[in-house]
């Protein structure tokens, strides 16, 4: 019976035999098989030394650089032929000089270094990694294999790795979806998003970078291909992770953990940082589309100081040009920008501007005829310049994948700061074309001289822009740091720019969603992050806007924005109680701006994260790979959204650990669950035991007075535990010449006494003198205080047992006893 059933294979076989057999006429091609899949074959060779091996199956080669101890990076070559070595998210690859030991037996050639060995298995060229332990981390279920394409030339490259059962995933940059993207199929292709919906794909960026965590141990990949690129998390099998693009190399990094931390730090090593944002950057934004006329502008502007509600910067969207005509000005809305630009300066506000990619086909618009004389606009393959509709009409777009057009484009800035323009908006740069959605892939590109289509710089097309942008203003403004906002980009883009989610909809859900986001973004290295607060599109009541509020004050990025079909949406529109709520939201970011600036430079200076799911902390807990509510700022303050209407208290998970409430000063014990009430007034806040908390006084701008002295706000606890502090002028680059101060506090404590160490690093003297100190959660009755071996005399017991007293700046060390 049995033998009777053909499987499909064999009548495949049949059928392809026949194919073979059959033979056309005029086109007596013998022996061209039909396109397949082709894998590695067996590897045959293998050499190499220093940080880089070679290894080949007789005709395709895989390279392996090893970058450092913790980094590799695999390349494959189907034909033995790699492509030049260029790529924009790592601008410099240099593998560090370490000892690696290169090694071959009958089995496998293997390439370790002190953390990681790297296995290639001979019987099928599968490819595997491990650490020193000799735990296989990740290992390929099918060796790398490629698809030639006939239409554009090159190949589709794959890559299919070994899925665990417990392993979860993530990363992978703004995907709207859960958090833990096990299971899930998703492309990286820049779209223009309006109104996009839960588990939409794909959205306005593509970061082809993602975490592994299986049995405790974290991995990351990832894949330097700026091609349509695909990724898929044991989605179409259970058990295999793969991921592949539409052209380009097979090329990724394998990098090692074993924590999650030491995943997205290694990433920063190779993509780098975002650079220290100007102060009131982290201050709270507003926008809307849009502000005009001038009027409208400065009615706004009086708004925030009459409501007293802190506020940085006010945005000007596409109505301030002439015919949406990039670095022009409506002068009908706008008679002398210069003018309310620094009127509004005086009130303390920084104006930031929008641009767009398209530029209006127009021979008496200066800009236009400029690009067009020195050809710097994108052209189709047979040379007809590409040109599409969007807001200013038919238009053309410069090719910011050529250097010299960036350096134009960032030249063309100077009037704008000259008029006192703070920061630039980048939008519509996936790039967006009104009815196609994009560019065609025949568009030809410079890429910096290594040239390509659309199809290959579509991903970065937009984070070339912002770098343009950001080239620009850091040149025209010298010292001082730009600020710049991008909503399309592709890894690499936190050198240049903050980002906001694009175009989200006033819904719970979408709380929910940003919310997500925001922390996958940190993840993912785009640290500066925040969605439109309130949502784009549609209404949101009083109490969706308040929330939206509470979890922004804890976004990298703070800016609220709206549609322009919306009713008035500032902080003050719902009148009482969010008005309110607003305020008092808004003014504890600006009390708590030396911490989160603090963050910020952890971020720049070691390559933290700012925003850190609770997965972060606790990768061990399986249950945490599921959490996607609250996560931390920075390592010390806790944050848990209100994510649905009417809630009047949430459960919370805090990692292990003692957390202080921040509304109460009660102690709560971590490793589990508690249940917080969440009255409109509050979210769930809490502090880790041991934290030096500093804090500004409420200013409704930054440097609206001088700092008279700073609060630090220390949480007792009875194990030790450090925190960190920086300062800077906030605005220029002296940072990198070491003009900072980086202040370290040690805090340990006993049932009967507490002692808080400071010391510090850096050229940097701020100007106040002292130290308001609120110390937090003693265990016991303070008598006496020393610091520095004095006595403090002058101290005061306030009733929720929280004691303060003032002290210079500069002491050392600092004791409290029964
Ligand atoms: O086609 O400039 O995401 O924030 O207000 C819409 C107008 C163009 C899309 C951005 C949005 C901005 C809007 N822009």
């Amino acid at each position: 019976m049995e033998e009777n059933i053909l499987n499909p294979k064999e009548i495949l076989n049949e059928f392809v035999e026949e194919e073979e057999g059959f033979r056309h006429l005029n086109n007596p091609a013998d022996g061209i098989k039909p396109i397949t899949k082709k894998y590695l074959g067996v590897p045959t060779h293998g050499v190499g030394s220093g940080s880089k091996y070679y290894f080949t199956d007789g005709d395709a080669k895989v390279e392996l650089i090893v970058v450092n101890e913790e980094i590799m990076r695999v390349r494959l070559a189907p034909h033995g032929v790699f492509l030049e070595d260029f790529s924009y998210a790592v601008p410099d690859l240099k593998p560090k000089n370490i000892a690696v030991n290169f090694f071959e037996d009958d089995k496998e050639f293997r390439v370790s270094t002190a953390k990681v060995n790297c296995h290639i298995r001979k019987a099928d060229f599968f490819i595997s990694f491990s650490d020193q332990n000799n735990v296989i981390t990740s290992s390929d279920a099918k060796a790398m294999h490629w698809e030639e394409n006939t239409q554009f030339g090159g190949y589709y490259v794959f890559s299919t790795k070994e899925c665990h059962p417990d392993e979860n995933f993530f990363g992978l940059g703004d995907k709207p979806t859960e958090l833990n993207l096990r299971g899930k199929r998703l492309v990286n292709w820049n779209t223009d998003a309006y109104s996009f919906a839960w588990n939409q794909d794909p959205l306005y960026r593509s970061i082809p970078f993602y975490i592994s965590v299986n049995e405790g141990i974290a991995h990351g990949i990832f894949f330097d291909n700026t091609f349509k690129a695909h990724f898929d998390f044991g989605g179409e099998d259970r058990t295999k992770t793969s991921f592949w693009a539409d052209g380009g190399e097979m090329q990724y990094y394998y990098i090692h953990g074993p924590h999650m931390m030491d995943v997205v730090k290694s990433y920063h090593l190779l993509t780098g940082t975002h650079p220290m944002p100007p102060l009131w950057a982290l201050g709270y934004h507003q926008c809307r589309w849009s502000y005009y006329p001038e009027a409208k502008f400065r009615a706004v502007a009086k708004g925030f100081r009459e409501n007293k509600i802190p506020c940085d910067a006010i945005y000007l969207d596409i109505d301030y040009m002439d015919g949406y005509r990039c670095f022009t000005w409506n002068r009908r809305y706008f008679p002398d920008p210069k003018k309310m630009i620094a009127d509004a300066a005086e009130m303390g506000f920084k104006t930031v501007v929008i641009v767009d990619p398209g530029i209006r086909v127009d021979d008496n618009y200066p800009i236009f005829k400029e690009g067009k004389e020195k050809k710097y606009f994108c052209r189709r393959s047979d040379d007809y310049f590409m040109e599409g509709h969007v807001w200013p009409g038919r238009c053309q777009f410069p090719d910011f994948t050529n250097a010299e057009v960036r350096e134009w484009w960032g030249s063309l800035f100077d009037e704008l700061i000259e008029y006192g323009v703070a920061g630039v908006w980048n939008d519509m740069n996936e790039p967006a074309v009104f009815g196609s959605g994009t560019f065609p892939a025949d568009v030809r590109h410079d890429y910096d001289g290594y040239r390509g289509s659309h199809r290959k710089a579509h991903n970065v097309y937009g984070m070339q822009m912002v770098r343009a942008t950001y080239e620009g203003m850091r040149k025209i403004l010298k010292n001082k740091r730009p600020f710049t906002i991008t909503r399309a980009g592709y890894s690499g883009l936190q050198r240049y720019a903050s980002v906001w989610t694009g175009d989200n909809v006033a819904s719970w859900e979408h709380l929910r969603l940003g919310n997500i986001q925001c922390q996958r973004l940190s993840m993912s290295g785009i640290p500066f992050c925040g969605t439109d607060i309130g949502g784009f599109s549609g209404e949101p009541d009083g109490e969706l806007f308040t929330r939206w509020i509470q979890l922004g004050s804890f976004s990298p990025f703070m800016r609220a924005h709206s549609a322009g079909d919306t009713k008035e949406r500032e902080p003050w529109s719902f009148g009482e109680p969010f008005t309110a709520i607003n305020r008092n939201f808004i003014e504890l970011r600006y009390r708590l701006l030396p911490y989160m600036y603090s963050a910020f430079w952890e971020h720049h200076r070691y390559g933290f994260p700012i925003l850190r799911p609770v997965v972060m902390q606790e990768q061990d807990v399986l249950k945490n790979h599921f959490r996607q509510d609250e996560f931390t700022y920075g390592d010390k303050i806790l944050v848990c959204p209100v994510l649905e209407p009417g809630q009047k208290s949430r459960k919370v998970y805090l990692p292990k650990g003692k957390w202080f409430n921040f509304w109460t000063n009660e102690v709560e014990t971590g490793g589990e669950e508690v249940e917080v009430p969440t009255p409109l007034e509050t979210i769930p806040i809490f502090i880790k035991a041991g934290s030096v908390i500093p804090e500004y006084p409420v200013m409704q701008y930054v440097g609206e007075k001088p700092i008279e002295e700073i609060k630090l706000n220390v949480y007792y606890s009875d194990y030790e535990a450090n925190s960190f502090f920086f300062e800077d002028h906030g605005e220029s680059f002296a940072y990198e010449q070491d003009i900072y101060s980086e202040k370290k506090f040690v805090v340990n404590g006993d049932e009967s006494s507490l002692t808080l160490n400071q010391s510090m690093e850096g050229l940097y003297t701020p100007r106040y003198d002292g130290y308001h100190f609120k110390v937090i959660g003693l265990p016991f009755v303070p008598a006496t205080i020393t610091i520095d071996g004095k006595d403090i005399a002058d101290f005061v017991i306030s009733n929720e047992k929280v004691l303060e007293f003032k002290y210079t700046k500069t002491f050392s060390t600092l004791q409290i006893s029964k």
